[in-house]
């Protein structure tokens, strides 16, 4: 689809099913010197891109390499929305810890969360991939986040997350942080069932609940 100021967004996505990094740059660039907004390129450009790329890995057309390639072009496009995404105010409305569980090193949603939470004016400590349960910990401890934030994309790894939150509230976390999962194969039910403050299907309804989450929690400790 090409927008009424001549941007091709398919040509974007293409360019992520191909794992042109250097063309999905180069896409990104142009439409947002186009006036385009960046929630318009990333979804339906980059995110459509990789949605393709996901159904192709599924029905096994492609395989791990060809994923990587195209989300190394997903990257590169998204280095170029990280400033504007995260250009906001000055002083951070609250903090939130983010990361991908143990034994998964999918990152690409959480970046994106992460982005758009700092654009929201969050500060936001990123503790990467394949994160156990002592790093969270010790990040709780160490920055004393309002929010903790946990990724899967795995089914196989979905159940760290409930770990994960047990342990904060065998420590008594739960009386000052809310945790928010969330992750293809998360739904609002299962973050429900695991015991989860919030669960966010992309990264403008994590935005949104975090919003909400740091309210709650301010009015119960103002
Ligand atoms: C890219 C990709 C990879 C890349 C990851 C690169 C990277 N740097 O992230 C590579 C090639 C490394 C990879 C590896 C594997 N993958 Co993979 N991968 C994918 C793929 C195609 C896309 C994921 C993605 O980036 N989507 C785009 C982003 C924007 O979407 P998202 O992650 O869902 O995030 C959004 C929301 O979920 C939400 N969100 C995400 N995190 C959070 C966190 C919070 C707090 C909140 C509120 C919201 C939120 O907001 C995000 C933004 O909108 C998916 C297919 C799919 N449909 O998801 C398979 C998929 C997840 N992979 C799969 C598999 C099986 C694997 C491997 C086991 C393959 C293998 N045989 O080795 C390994 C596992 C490695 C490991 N230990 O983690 C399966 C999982 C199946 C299952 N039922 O568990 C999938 C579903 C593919 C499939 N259909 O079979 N993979």
């Amino acid at each position: 689809m090409t927008t009424p100021d001549g941007f091709d967004f398919d040509a974007l996505a293409q360019a992520v099913i191909d794992g042109q990094a250097e063309t999905a740059g180069d896409l990104t660039r142009r439409a947002l010197d186009a006036g385009i907004a960046p929630a318009d390129i990333l979804e339906r450009g980059l995110i459509a891109g990789m949605r393709v790329v996901g159904v192709r890995f599924r029905d096994n057309i492609i395989f791990v390499p060809e994923v990587l390639i195209a989300a190394r072009a997903m990257k590169a496009g998204m280095a170029h929305l990280e400033p504007i995404l995260a250009a906001c105010g000055i002083e951070p409305i609250g903090t939130v810890v983010i990361g991908t569980v143990k034994g998964d090193i999918h990152d690409i949603g959480k970046n994106l969360v992460g982005m758009m939470l700092r654009g929201a004016g969050f500060r936001v400590v990123d503790l990467g991939v394949n994160v156990a349960l002592p790093k969270f910990l010790a990040a709780i401890d160490e920055h004393q986040p309002q929010i903790v934030g946990m990724s899967a994309l795995l089914t196989t790894t979905m159940g760290q997350m409930k770990t994960n939150i047990d342990a904060f509230r065998e420590r008594g976390l739960d009386r000052r942080l809310r945790v928010m999962v969330g992750g293809a194969p998360v739904s609002e039910e299962y973050a429900r069932t695991i015991g989860a403050d919030g669960y966010g299907k992309d990264a403008s309804s994590a935005v949104q609940r975090a919003q909400a989450l740091l309210d709650e929690l301010k009015a119960v400790r103002p």
